[in-house]
């Protein structure tokens, strides 16, 4: 693992978080669905989730923060600043984990942003325009789906009532489970009543690239479209050693064709095609019947969105062609459509000088991952800051990242985010 210096040069504001602080809130939030082979499983709208909100709100209490809840379960903690008639500048990121996630993604955000406020507080530091640290719910859409669905209410892309009814594998519906917990709170889920004057989300960059050119920081640019699919295969379930072969009609071959394709698809669009069937349910998931039908996800992904809607024709053309072949029918249904997203020009500068004031290694970057931070940039000013995992490992429970390379972006982010809120509120239109 190639790392750039380790010192760690104060900013020309003369603030900087605390290291020791902010790498053992991480290590207690980690406790929070912490996994045998330390990685982390706290997923959206469980009661560990609820432990982690909880947590951080008390977190965010003692730092003086006013933490208000919205209809979707986003939390907004408040610092006041000179101008409080201001828009906030916002950071924050999730704290939703994939089932076998890590200690970083997302909570290396969360808990970044709120070490800003910390140390400002150490400070005494008050910015003109209030701050805002932002806790969104259900960024990886694993439990429920879509991914970034609590940014994606707030920025007016998905549907709240839809989205309150969306189940998880066992039934549970995403408005029973955010009540459950006791996080459905009263605010709308709107953009216009939660206003953003502008937002950076700190990240683990989750690919190998800041790492192998040994670069400290990401100044993040933009990031890929996506879309995402459910596709059901519905043939014949019958018995596995009567039935000839040739009048099968076997769902889960049909299945097969298609993981195939999708494979054979990112790689005829590389080298920046990404493309993954992540579940696959054979039903009756029984070793001596022949599956009747099976239910199979497709994440499909692409900086450019003219390509991701050559590749959203092939892969229809390739699943009916397999389902053909073997005579089952089959549904395919996009349940998400994130756009190529492209950061305000002046929150990246923000994020550049703020990393160039503190003299780090850096290099812009397209986000391959979604963030919360894309879904914003939809309405309002909206940049990211990266830092290296190592070996680029993320949605692992191997994921890793250097103390250093924690405390170098979150000094970024504090440089960027009170550069941001000191000057003139930004032209939105930008
Ligand atoms: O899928 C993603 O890119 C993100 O981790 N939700
Ligand atoms: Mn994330
Ligand atoms: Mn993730």
């Amino acid at each position: 693992m190639k790392s750039p210096p380790t010192e760690l040069p104060q900013s020309n504001t003369g603030l900087s978080v605390d290291a020791e602080r902010l790498l053992s809130s991480l290590a207690a939030m980690a406790e929070l669905g912490a996994t045998p082979k330390g990685g982390v499983n706290r997923q959206t709208l469980t009661d560990l989730d609820r432990e982690a909100r909880d947590l951080f709100c008390t977190w965010c209490d003692e730092a003086g923060l006013s933490v208000r809840v919205d209809e979707m379960g986003n939390l907004f903690a408040r610092r006041a600043g000179r101008d409080d008639n201001r828009d906030p500048v916002q950071t924050g990121s999730h704290l939703d984990t994939q089932p076998t996630g890590g200690r970083y993604d997302g909570a290396l955000g969360v808990l970044a942003g709120l070490e800003v406020m910390r140390a400002l507080n150490d400070a005494d530091y008050v910015t003109e325009a209030p701050l805002e640290l932002v806790m969104w719910t259900n960024e990886e859409g694993c439990r429920f789906a879509p991914a970034m669905m609590g940014s994606g209410v707030h920025a007016g892309l998905h549907d709240r009532d839809f989205m309150m009814q969306v189940e998880d594998p066992d039934g549970r519906s995403f408005g029973e489970e955010l009540q459950r917990i006791g996080y459905q709170g009263p605010i709308p889920c709107t953009y216009r009543r939660n206003p953003t004057g502008a937002l950076i989300e700190l990240h683990i960059e989750q690919g190998p690239l800041l790492e192998d050119e040994g670069i400290a920081i990401g100044v993040v640019t933009g990031g890929q479209a996506q879309r995402w699919y459910e596709i059901e295969l519905v043939g014949m379930e019958s018995h596995a050693g009567t039935t000839p072969m040739p009048v099968r009609r076997d769902a889960l071959v049909a299945a097969a064709g298609i993981v195939t394709a999708v494979r054979a698809l990112g790689e005829e669009f590389a080298p920046h095609a990404r493309t993954t069937c992540g579940v696959l349910e054979a039903r009756p998931n029984s070793r001596n019947v022949i599956p009747g039908s099976v239910f199979l996800t497709v994440d499909m992904r692409h900086p450019d969105a003219q390509v991701l809607a050559t590749m959203d024709a092939r892969l229809r053309a390739a699943a009916g062609d397999s389902a053909g072949r073997e005579r089952v029918t089959c549904t395919v249904r996009q349940i998400l459509e994130v756009p190529a997203v492209e950061f305000h020009a002046e929150v990246v500068e923000a994020v550049r000088s703020a990393t160039a004031d503190l003299s780090y290694s850096h290099r812009d970057i397209i986000s391959g991952a979604g963030h919360d931070a894309m879904n914003v940039a939809r309405v309002a000013p909206a940049g990211m800051v990266f830092i290296p995992c190592v070996d680029g490992i993320s949605h692992n429970e191997i994921e890793n990242a250097l103390p250093d390379d924690i405390i170098r972006g979150a000094n970024v982010l504090l440089g960027a985010l009170v550069s941001l809120a000191d000057r003139p509120g930004l032209d939105t239109a930008a």
